[in-house]
């Protein structure tokens, strides 16, 4: 499972950058496979592609889409994302949309974390039109009202939450990159009573897809493990915790 969603996640990271080299179409043909449209029976439609589907519980999911609108200014065409989220619950053999939401503007989704009451999501412009705006936010799975709960000047591709500290309350780990800088960026959101405040940010090869934590060094803090790029090679990186800091792991 892990390695699926990691796929889908490099998938969509190179949606993201064929955009930006202007080779959208090129990118897309690139991942297409054999046409076994024959054998596959859908049970839903939608008018955008899927990127990712997170299970909420039982019957409920939350799907992660994005749109994409092309816009001519002057001799050149580019082309904007728009995200959407939707969760739909299965009745019946049937999909049934229970909720959608997407922003004003071109603005694109991080894939979301969902935990038990809430899902977590970085709201941030289409990299055509980086703006240095990304906004953590947190939905409740009940009204699904959402609050803004930290600021961060890159793109956001994932979210992953530990007890970094171990006080008892789950800190955010937040991965991504700078597309103006080419530079890949971590930030740790400490979960304190008065909300979450930024322990711990750096910078790291060209691209950061994702993060996992593990106990690495067995000392009983999670510490955690990054897929980066360096100058289109792919490493993983080990950052054991030395709370507030952690040190690289050659
Ligand atoms: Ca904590
Ligand atoms: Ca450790």
């Amino acid at each position: 499972m892990p390695h699926a969603i990691h796929t889908r996640k490099l998938i969509f990271l190179t949606v993201l950058l064929s955009i930006f080299g202007g080779m959208f179409l090129s990118g897309c043909t690139s991942l297409q496979t054999e046409n076994k449209e024959a054998e596959v029976t859908p049970i839903m439609k939608t008018d955008s592609p899927v990127i990712d589907i997170s299970k909420i519980n039982r019957n409920r999911f939350l799907l992660l889409s994005t749109k994409a609108f092309v816009k001519q200014e002057g001799e050149k065409f580019n082309i904007f994302l728009q995200g959407r989220l939707n969760i739909v619950k299965i009745a019946k053999n049937n999909f049934i949309q229970e909720w959608n939401y997407s922003l004003e503007r071109f603005r694109v989704f991080s894939y979301p974390l969902v935990k038990q009451n809430c899902f977590v999501v970085a709201a941030e412009d289409s990299p055509n039109l980086f703006n240095n705006e990304t906004e953590v936010l947190m939905f409740s799975l009940d009204d699904f009202k959402f609050k803004r709960i930290a600021n961060v000047s890159y793109f956001v591709f994932s979210i992953n939450s530990e007890d970094f500290n171990r006080d008892g309350r789950e800190d955010l780990l937040l991965t991504g990159y700078d597309p103006r800088l080419d530079l890949g960026k971590i930030t740790l959101l400490e979960n304190t009573s008065e909300g979450f405040r930024k322990a711990f940010e750096c910078a790291i090869g060209n691209k950061t897809f994702d993060a996992f934590v593990s106990d690495v060094n067995k000392d009983s803090y999670p510490d955690f493990v990054v897929l980066t790029t360096f100058s289109c090679q792919e490493i993983l990186q080990i950052f054991v915790n030395k709370y507030p800091n952690f040190e690289k792991r050659e």
